[in-house]
């Protein structure tokens, strides 16, 4: 796999240099970016694997002075000021600028890609203790999370604690205001309509954080008789489903930006206020992040009076067809379940449950950010097949 080097020369006035490779393809790389990122001991820093030359020491329009084939594995470049930089093979074809190559790195960095699913969901479940103590599950289980949106942990004890365990294994847990973790369950005087035993409609958790929690787990520790079944959707599958259908109310929920309030004593006391649009997109309009709870949607409304109506018939259809049976998959989870799920992507909801005096339902939760867990999914990765 470790690519040789055929010949390498300056292009483009000294602006660039091109490297051929054994095989005979080439690259081209700007000399602006080799001096910025030379390797030596001056300018980088090994033990931090960061840049030790400053921005005001970068000339932005340096040319090359010479550069040479080391040997087939390196190449050597002189800078105007006899600075000399020396770059591995290997690294520059990791960082070749060619657009294919460019897509593969970024697939490699953040594993872009999603299977979408609707009611035919087969609930991915891997047994907790394998998670926790088998770096290969603990892979397989981030890999499946980052590409379905869900994974059911299954066996683990029925009694507060196991949240915290899972939070070591990743690295560490979110802290909000409502606690490291918190007890869904019935409350008298309820801080949130999720400590209550009514129906919660399909919703992200906590859309009023200006970065809502990308991961969510709910660890199932008592489960009443009657009621309380759960319900995801594929938030994201959903989302091109209505671009398609209806785009005028694609556009309106991906653009505007929705006021959330959540006020309050928990962990400590809070008086939250958020903007979030439901349909977050990126620059090629794509969702990358559902931000809707209608339970903490607030009642003040910073959009035009004229605008209103037709934002809640776009929410309207949206909400439909999250809640479409060709979408959403039931399921009911047991003591001792955990399920975990992208809280971005996968909308989440539960069925009523008859209130009772005694505490009948309890889950214990937690949340996690996507670049914890993208650390630890990259650093087992890394484990589990030896790579570098
Ligand atoms: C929540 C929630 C689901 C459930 O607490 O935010 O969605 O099944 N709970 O109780
Ligand atoms: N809880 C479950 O957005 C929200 O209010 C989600 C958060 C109370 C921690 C609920
Ligand atoms: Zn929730």
């Amino acid at each position: 796999m470790n690519p040789g080097i055929q010949k390498v020369e300056a292009l483009d006035k000294g602006y660039f240099i091109c490297v051929e490779w054994e095989d005979g393809s080439e690259s081209s790389y700007p000399c602006v970016w080799l001096r910025d990122n030379c390797q030596c001991p001056l300018c980088f820093l090994p033990s931090a694997g960061a840049r030790r030359l400053l921005f005001e020491d970068l000339d932005v329009n340096i040319v090359v002075k010479q550069v040479a084939l080391a040997d087939r594995k390196k190449i050597s470049v002189t800078w105007p000021d006899e600075h000399t930089s020396v770059y591995e093979a290997e690294w520059l074809k990791k960082r070749c600028f060619s657009e294919e190559a460019r897509a593969l790195m970024q697939a490699d960095l953040f594993l872009p890609e999603h299977q979408y699913w609707g009611s035919d969901l087969q609930l991915p479940k891997i047994p907790f203790e394998e998670i926790l103590y088998n770096d290969e599950s603990a892979y397989k289980w981030l890999c499946t999370l980052k590409k379905v949106g869900i994974v059911l942990l299954t066996g683990a004890a029925t009694r507060q604690g196991e949240l915290i365990r899972l939070g070591h294994r990743i690295g560490f847990l979110r802290l909000t205001f409502y606690g490291p973790t918190w007890q869904v369950q019935d409350k008298a005087d309820a801080n949130n309509v999720a400590y209550t035993t009514g129906r919660l409609c399909f919703h992200t958790d906590y859309p009023v954080l200006q970065h809502p929690p990308g991961v969510q787990f709910l660890h199932c520790i008592k489960q009443t008789a009657a009621g309380g079944e759960s319900e995801v959707v594929d938030g994201f599958h959903v989302s091109n489903k209505l671009k398609k259908q209806n785009p005028e109310a694609y556009q309106i929920l991906s653009s505007t930006a929705v006021d959330y309030t959540d006020v309050g004593v928990d962990y400590c006391d809070f008086a939250v206020h958020g903007k979030q649009r439901i349909i977050d997109v990126d620059s090629r309009g794509q969702a990358t992040r559902i931000n809707y709870n209608n339970a903490t949607r607030d009642t003040v409304f910073d959009i035009p009076a004229e605008k209103v109506r037709p934002f809640y018939a776009a929410l309207k259809e949206f909400n439909d067809l999250l809640n479409s049976a060709e979408h959403k998959f039931t399921y009911k989870l047991k003591p001792g379940d955990i399920v975990t799920f992208d809280n971005w992507r996968v909308l989440h909801g539960r069925q009523s449950y008859p209130s009772c005096s005694e505490v009948t339902r309890h889950l214990e939760g937690a949340y996690a950010d996507w670049d914890v867990v993208m650390s630890r999914l990259r650093l087992l990765r890394k484990r589990v097949l030896n790579r570098d």
